[in-house]
């Protein structure tokens, strides 16, 4: 393939400079190009940020887009810089933008393109891609692929641009399938010669497209909403359950107002944790496996009846077999109404935008809504008291070397001390107890494996966390987890990011302690060097790194870390017995070994 100029790769004639248009562009000045549109599409869309790695055909689009004034930021592998515009998507409610080179580039965005389309986030992948006349008939052009016919599978939508003139409606149908409805990943295919080509300027301006309301509200029904109301109202073990899909409508005050005037205990899911405060009274997290059964009326609010919430039925929800309902009636708000009755029957769907549905519910409650039944908060209070009181035995203790326990107390000290942080969290063990035993404070402040449990979005998300919000983050990341994406920490230190990375460093996946059952000299294929320096990662590139083998040292890293707002990475050391297999999820995997 050649690059956008279609004769040698990485100039092209509209790169030499003249007057007019930020003085780059060799073209009259009453005519404009691909580059110019593309970038003039997206910042008449209020795009300022694009993840990406540049290269061949894309190289002088990411010069012109930061030359633009654009914040461009080139990322080490295109899976990381994905996995940063889908995260940016989720915390601003604007698509976050990742660009990528053609098939090996493509393909390495994908897998985030795929993950922001399960999780409902916001995303554009704009892909350079080869000469479609010789990808067609494959005849062997550099980093030949049919990208649109990949991306088709994992994306909501996806589309190509062949013509300079339909840059405008390309970038704005990608902007609304991304934003629209539910959320999405959404693929932009641009061809190297799309770039080059030029066309009358005023033309170009006249195609441009600044959409309009992207995301539009769906008003529930009002009979929807009453049949909620009605259904809830007549609960004797109610519970409400937050999905990062209320995370994601930035509807806090209503939600919480919800919550509140209900008085209706609530359970968060992990991305919907500081939505109200974790230590809110009327948070059931610590009572999980007691309201789930029990419960007679579920709300879910942006939450899918997925594997994270068995599917609606078995065992966790009281059925009598891993596959029986148990008996639980649902409501369930939730923009796609589709998503009603995928596992079991839903009783009162209310289809509209959370925002939207949760002022129509409040508006219809009334002012003397009953509260739940005594019994049944009551009862959950004690189940709670119970818990938290294991959990704060479990803390207290100070084993050497360092347990998950112990070193995660230090980090939910410091997350308390400092709840605008953002929390990175990733592993099985490493990622379960912090789940449990962090508490948040506030909404969109905790980013982790999401929908599919997926290793390596940690560096991917801190950056972009920390690009967007501009505020500190910290990662929590297991020693396989941190593996995944880790070459980042050279991008963190680069833009010089707050972002403090902790590795729970138990030498593996899950554990550091499994030997090679036949004795010979490989190790197990879940362990890890052992006693590995993953601190001196960070010292390589400028950043501060440090061994922490003490919750003390621990301690004093992360203050250190969080005063400085310098680019570090605490190598904490846990006991490599402490994990189990799968973490909490061994269910799912029956052959894992048993915690010994
Ligand atoms: O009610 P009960 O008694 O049950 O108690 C619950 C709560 O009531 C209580 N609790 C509390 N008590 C007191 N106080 C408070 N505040 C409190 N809050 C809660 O605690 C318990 C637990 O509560 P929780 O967490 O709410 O409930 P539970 O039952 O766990 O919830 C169920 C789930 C399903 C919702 C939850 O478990 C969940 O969200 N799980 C997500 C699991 C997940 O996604 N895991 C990641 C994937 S694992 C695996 O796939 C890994 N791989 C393979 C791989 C992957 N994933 N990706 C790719 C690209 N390649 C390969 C790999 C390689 S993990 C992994 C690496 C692992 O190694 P690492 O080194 O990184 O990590 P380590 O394990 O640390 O070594
Ligand atoms: P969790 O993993 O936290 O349970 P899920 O990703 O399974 O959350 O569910 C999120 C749900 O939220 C999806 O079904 C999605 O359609 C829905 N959703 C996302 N954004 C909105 C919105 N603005 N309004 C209504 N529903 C939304
Ligand atoms: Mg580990």
């Amino acid at each position: 393939m050649n690059d956008a100029a279609g004769k040698k790769p990485e100039t092209t004639p509209a790169d030499t400079p003249k007057a007019g248009s930020g003085g780059e562009v060799d073209r009259p000045a009453q005519e404009t190009d691909g580059f110019q549109l593309v970038i003039d599409a997206l910042k008449l869309n209020g795009i300022d940020t694009i993840f990406g790695l540049p290269g061949i055909p894309i190289t002088d689009l990411a010069r012109k887009l930061q030359r633009a004034g654009l914040r461009v930021i080139s990322f080490r592998h295109e899976q990381n810089a994905g996995h940063a515009a889908s995260i940016a998507g989720f915390m601003t409610q604007k698509p976050g933008v990742c660009l990528t080179v053609s098939a090996p580039g493509f393909l390495n965005g994908m897998t985030a393109l795929a993950n922001a389309t399960t999780n409902c986030f916001p995303m554009i992948l704009i892909s350079g891609s080869s000469e479609r006349e010789i990808v067609d008939l494959q005849q062997g052009d550099y980093e030949e692929m049919d990208q649109l016919a990949v991306a088709r599978a994992h994306a909501k939508a996806a589309f190509r641009v062949l013509h300079a003139e339909d840059i405008g409606v390309g970038v704005a149908r990608a902007i609304r399938a991304a934003l629209s409805g539910r959320p999405g990943g959404v693929y932009l295919d641009l061809p190297a010669k799309l770039f080059p080509q030029t066309i009358d300027a005023e033309a170009g301006r006249n195609s441009l497209i600044k959409v309009v309301d992207p995301a539009p509200r769906q008003i529930p029904a009002p009979d929807a909403v009453q049949r909620a109301l009605d259904l809830l109202r007549g609960a004797k073990r109610p519970l409400i359950i937050l999905g990062k899909g209320a995370a994601y409508a930035q509807a806090d005050a209503d939600i919480r107002a919800l919550v509140e005037r209900t008085g209706i205990p609530y359970l968060p899911m992990s991305m919907a944790k500081g939505l109200l405060p974790d230590t809110h009274e009327q948070s059931a997290s610590a009572a999980r496996s007691y309201v789930l059964p029990e419960a007679d009326v579920v709300m879910l609010i942006g939450a899918r009846l997925n594997w994270l919430l068995s599917q609606g039925k078995g065992k966790t929800w009281g059925g009598k077999s891993p596959k029986a309902w148990g008996g639980q009636k649902f409501v369930q708000i939730d923009i796609s109404p589709q998503e009603a009755d995928s596992n079991v029957r839903i009783d009162a769907p209310v289809v509209g935008d959370i925002g939207s549905c949760v002022s129509a519910l409040l508006g219809q409650l009334g002012s003397n809504w009953p509260k739940p039944p005594a019994e049944w908060l009551d009862a959950i209070a004690e189940r709670r008291t119970k818990n938290v009181a294991k959990m704060l035995e479990s803390l207290a203790k100070d084993p050497a070397p360092m347990n998950y326990h112990s070193a995660l107390n230090v980090v939910r000290d410091i997350v308390k001390a400092n709840p605008d942080a953002i929390l990175v969290n990733e592993g099985a063990n490493a990622l379960d107890f912090t789940r449990s035993i962090v508490d948040m404070y506030k909404p969109r402040k905790r980013l982790d494996v999401g929908t599919w449990g997926v290793m390596g979005i940690g560096m991917g998300y801190s950056i972009a966390a920390a690009v967007v919000s501009g505020g500190q983050v910290i990662a929590v990341e297991g020693d396989s987890a941190f593996g995944f994406s880790g070459m980042e920490v050279e991008t963190i230190c680069r833009y010089d990011l707050p972002v403090c990375v902790v590795i729970l460093n138990n030498n593996g996946v899950y554990r550091g302690d499994e030997a090679n059952p036949t004795g010979g000299s490989d190790p197990s294929p879940l362990v890890f060097v052992k006693g590995a320096r993953y601190e001196k990662l960070m010292e390589a590139f400028g950043g501060v790194g440090v061994l922490a083998s003490t919750p003390a040292e621990l301690r004093n890293a992360m203050e250190e870390a969080i005063r400085s707002r310098r680019p570090t990475l605490i190598n904490a050391v846990i006991d490599e017995k402490a994990g189990t297999e799968s973490g909490r999820i061994a269910s799912l995997n029956p052959t894992a070994k048993k915690k010994p």
